[in-house]
């Protein structure tokens, strides 16, 4: 009776709380939903850090996701082993990014990552065409998804190297919103 399990030491609860914009609640609550998509990989006790990681399939899986064409590269950029596994913490930092308190900076800031497909730090041409098509969902034809990343990139790129930097890419979601989508 009253013998309460300690998931979290007092100080693991604050630096979530300082890392992400969740309060403890919801925290817990988070932390509830990733045990259940795996009750015999989680423990109940993380107060020593346990090494352990869900397979992308598993986080992929959830609501917030599955509908989500970006589902795949969203949890390869917050995971820290790039493949998508993740951890508990990979796993807040996902949401709490994905969360209606994350600034739009920030969100700009992930969804750079997430069009950034080779990891190159630049958005070019291929880049902004699979981020597109996604976005679209495939509904325009290659012609179309063509005309409108030369567009941008003719009206985005200040320093015409053909591509998008993270500052030239800040600069285009003021006009064109609807490339933060895959984050909201
Ligand atoms: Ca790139
Ligand atoms: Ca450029």
């Amino acid at each position: 009776m009253g013998n309460k399990q300690t998931i979290f030491t007092a100080q693991q609860l604050d630096a979530y709380q300082d890392c992400t914009f969740f309060t403890r609640k919801e925290i817990l609550r988070l932390f509830d939903r990733y045990r259940d998509l795996a009750p015999h990989l989680v423990p109940l006790d993380y107060t020593d850090q346990p090494d352990v990681r869900l397979p992308y399939e598993l986080i992929g899986s959830m609501p917030e996701l599955k509908d989500n064409p970006f589902r795949q590269r969203i949890a390869e950029v917050f995971s820290e082993d790039g493949e998508g596994n993740m951890t508990l913490d990979d796993f807040l930092d996902m949401f709490s990014v994905l969360s209606e308190m994350a600034p739009r900076d920030l969100k700009a800031y992930y969804a750079f990552k997430i069009y950034d497909f080779n990891n190159d730090d630049f958005l070019c041409k291929s880049d902004l065409e699979k981020t597109l098509n996604k976005l679209t969902r495939n509904e325009l034809t290659e012609d179309e998804v063509r005309m409108v990343c030369e567009k941008v990139i003719d009206e985005t790129d200040l320093d015409n190297d053909g591509r998008l930097s993270l500052e030239d890419f800040q600069h285009m979601i003021v006009r064109a919103p609807d490339f933060l989508r895959s984050v909201t």
